[in-house]
């Protein structure tokens, strides 16, 4: 009898958050912002991917990121040495971020004076894929230490991202990594998914990436 309660329940809250996360994106449509968010599982390279791409950005572009962990606020440490604003959530026993954590942590930033921001989730590859938070853009990281067999067992984060990125691509050798097989397995998942091969550690791949940024702003802009 308690099962379909929980149901109910669950619907609310995603609903609650479908509409603060539409509300969010008028936000930041209005503000000219371009908001891109990172998942992945834990340790998929995000942190290491982000601080690069803000590395790149922050010299002709106003950046800024937001880091959702539970617990700690190392990654907003590792960050903030870019030299850019970034604000830490810590979730607690929370699993993924929510509009409203994202809502929250924006208090008195003038997203207006921002071209991009960033939003890196909390390291989970199931619980963040319900949770709209507003973004133009989701990535979807997995390293090639994973397998190549991550979009298959997770579909539902890859469908719900807009763009892969294969990460650590300089231990795809030692890791026998299956390049050919993994590109199949998104694309069997998420047929027409853009795919970024990138390694943070030696710059492979991140100059793709950069162009592709740079483009998207100027299409959300121009709209
Ligand atoms: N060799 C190699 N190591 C990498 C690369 N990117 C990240 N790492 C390493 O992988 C580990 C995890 O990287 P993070 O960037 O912290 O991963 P994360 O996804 O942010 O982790 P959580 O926030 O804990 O989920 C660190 O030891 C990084 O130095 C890469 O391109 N190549
Ligand atoms: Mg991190």
């Amino acid at each position: 009898m308690t099962e379909p309660r929980l149901v109910e329940v669950r619907q609310k809250v995603l609903k609650q958050n479908d509409l603060l996360a539409r509300s969010l994106r008028h936000r930041f449509r209005a503000a000219g912002v371009y908001v891109v968010s990172l998942v992945s599982s834990p340790g998929s390279g995000k942190t290491t991917f982000l601080r690069q791409t803000l590395m790149e950005l922050k010299s002709g572009r106003r950046v800024a990121a937001i880091v959702g962990d539970l617990a700690t606020d190392n990654d907003a440490a590792r960050l903030a040495r870019a030299g850019v604003p970034i604000r830490q959530i810590t979730t607690g026993t929370v699993c993924h971020l929510d509009a409203t954590m994202v809502e929250r942590a924006l208090d008195s930033w003038a997203l207006n004076e921002l071209d991009y921001l960033f939003i890196e989730n909390v390291g989970n590859l199931v619980c963040p894929s319900s949770y709209d938070l507003g973004e133009d853009l989701r990535l979807v990281l997995m390293s090639v230490t994973e397998g190549e067999d991550k979009p298959l067992k997770y579909p539902t984060i890859f469908n719900t991202a807009d763009v892969a990125v294969i990460t650590k691509m300089d231990l795809a050798g030692p890791a026998e990594f299956d390049l050919v097989a993994a590109r199949y397995n998104i694309q069997s998942v998420r047929p027409g998914m853009r795919i970024f091969e990138v390694s943070a550690k030696t710059g492979s791949g991140m100059s793709e990436w950069f162009q592709f940024l740079q483009a998207a702003l100027a299409i959300a802009v121009s709209q």
